[in-house]
């Protein structure tokens, strides 16, 4: 059979952060290549799709997407479907799996529920062979009466997770970048994730469980990528504290040098602060931290299960070891102005440099999607970047907007930064040494270029708000 894949593109609307390889997409490659012709296409890079059909005259198209994607990857369907109505149209990753219902267009013939590397091979031979669909494991399919669903797959290891196969991505992988930087590679290590955030539904993924793959398989995976950045896709690297500690014994035994951005919890790293230690010596340089508030008792609202002390600690942890703290503090729609020059003291008091400002957003499949969807200011799923906000908000939407953007603003100022280097050369004058925290400081050209792209960007996100909210 022939298969086209599809990273379909992102909603106008979208403020992105990046753009990385489709890892789920090249893991299901894997299990597809020894039987079937596979071929990729990744629209945000490459939107020639009609001429990819005609080239490739696929049998299958499998389309990945994420919330934000739901609308392009719809269009991107009924496209498939207006070019050759005989092409089976299969769509799976994160939204498919948290709101399949939402996928039940007649352009879509059947959504993959979470783990697509056991059941879309299944279902790709089930269609060669022309037997019943219904028996393929994990598998919605759509039509005018509803979902017709067969179960759910539950995993209880990784073990059998192919590793991805990237020759599938080859021609687009210089162009993957985070934050203009790059090329990146994007690493899978773990699953899923023991907390149950109310606004995050990565947990569902493994049902609140953690797997792992074996220490050597990562690193011998880390070695075979050309990039030498890498970023870990695992929702916390260092869960298993002495599996941390063992790829990076590997890491630095086999004298591997690349850059490392990873995902972890503070309460993990308060506890294990020699893990940042060990991991900046083999070149880790940013970690992805979930602080999210600045109250213990906003901590439990969110049942984060985790403290300020520890979010604290942490923060001096990474400062004291020159790693990038890529903190997330939540942005809440009760917000007013109060709140957010409270939110700035504290960043700013804590000599942050890194933060981003996601705004809450009932993501589907989370606790929060189910107390709020019937709040919802927009009707399509195009907004939901975290950059936006779906939900009313108490202060007036432009002017919620403008402290969300000025928060940024202010973390790019010319006049912080020229505060501190003074502060530093002070420092050097009157003989003392300056630790590695100052590695974290925006170099003075990448401030100035995302000072303007963020104001360019916020002018985008203000103006698309209007055009995107519902109509009284
Ligand atoms: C790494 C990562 C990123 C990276 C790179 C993502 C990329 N590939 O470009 C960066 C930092 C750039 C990023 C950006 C964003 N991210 Co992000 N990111 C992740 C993270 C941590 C891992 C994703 C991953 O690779 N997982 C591993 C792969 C193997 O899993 P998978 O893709 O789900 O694939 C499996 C199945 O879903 C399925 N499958 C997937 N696709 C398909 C297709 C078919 C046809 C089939 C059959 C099966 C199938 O099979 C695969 C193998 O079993 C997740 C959290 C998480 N734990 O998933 C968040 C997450 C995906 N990100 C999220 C968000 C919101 C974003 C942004 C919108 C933020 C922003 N404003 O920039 C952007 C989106 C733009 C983008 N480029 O994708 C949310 C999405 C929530 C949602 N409901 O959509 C997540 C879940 C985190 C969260 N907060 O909840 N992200
Ligand atoms: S926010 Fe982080 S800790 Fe909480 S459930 Fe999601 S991945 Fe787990």
């Amino acid at each position: 059979m022939k298969v086209l894949l599809i990273q379909p593109p992102f909603s106008r609307a979208m403020f992105g952060i990046g753009h990385l390889e489709p890892l789920g997409l090249e893991i299901i490659a894997t299990n597809l290549k020894p039987k079937h012709d596979v071929a990729f296409l990744d629209m945000p890079i490459d939107q020639n799709l009609h001429a990819t059909l005609e080239k490739i005259r696929p049998d299958i198209v499998g389309i990945t997407a994420l919330t934000v994607q739901a609308s392009t990857a719809k269009q991107v369907a009924q496209e498939v479907k207006k070019y050759d109505p005989n092409i089976f149209t299969v769509i799976g990753g994160h939204h498919a799996s948290m709101i399949p219902e939402d996928f039940n267009i007649p352009d879509i013939n059947a959504i993959v529920l979470n783990h697509g590397y056991i059941s879309f091979p299944a279902l790709v031979e089930a269609l060669k062979e022309g037997s019943d669909l219904r028996k393929v494991p994990g598998l919605a399919l759509t039509g005018e009466s509803g979902l017709y669903f067969n179960h759910q797959q539950h995993i209880s290891t990784i073990e059998d997770m192919p590793l991805p196969d990237r020759s599938i991505t080859q021609k687009y992988r210089n162009r993957y970048h985070i934050f203009k930087e790059g090329p990146y590679a994007l690493i899978s290590s773990a699953i899923g994730c023991p907390y149950k955030c109310t606004f995050c539904a990565c947990w569902k993924v493994a049902d609140a469980k953690y797997f792992t793959r074996r220490p050597v398989s990562v690193v011998d995976e880390i070695a075979s990528v050309d990039e030498t950045r890498v970023m870990f896709a695992d929702d916390n690297t260092f869960q298993d504290v002495k599996r941390a500690v063992k790829i990076c014994d590997l890491i630095k035994g086999r004298g591997i040098r690349k850059k490392y951005i990873i995902y972890a919890r503070s309460d993990t790293i308060a506890k294990y602060p020699e893990l940042v230690e060990m991991w900046g010596e083999i070149g880790l340089c940013q970690i992805v931290i979930g602080i999210e508030v600045i109250s213990d008792e906003d901590l439990k609202k969110f049942k984060k299960q985790n403290t300020l002390e520890n979010n604290e600690k942490t923060i001096e942890i990474l400062k004291k070891n020159g790693v990038s703290n890529i903190a997330h503090f939540l942005i809440r729609q009760e917000f007013d102005t109060k709140d957010f020059n409270e939110l700035w003291r504290y960043v700013d008091d804590h000599d942050m440099w890194t933060p981003l400002f996601p705004i809450l957003t009932p993501l589907p499949g989370t606790e929060l999607w189910e107390k709020d969807k019937y709040r919802l200011l927009t009707d399509t799923f195009d907004l939901f970047d975290l950059f936006h906000t779906v939900l009313p908000t108490k202060l007036p939407l432009k002017q919620f907007l403008s402290e969300v953007e000025r928060l940024y603003l202010r973390n790019f100022s010319l006049w912080r930064y020229t505060k501190k280097r003074l502060w530093q050369l002070l420092q050097i004058i009157k003989g003392r040494k300056l630790g590695k925290e100052t590695r974290e400081i925006t170099p003075i050209v990448k401030l100035l270029v995302f000072n303007i792209m963020f104001r360019l960007a916020f002018k985008r996100t203000r103006r698309d708000h209007f055009v995107y909210l519902k109509k009284p």
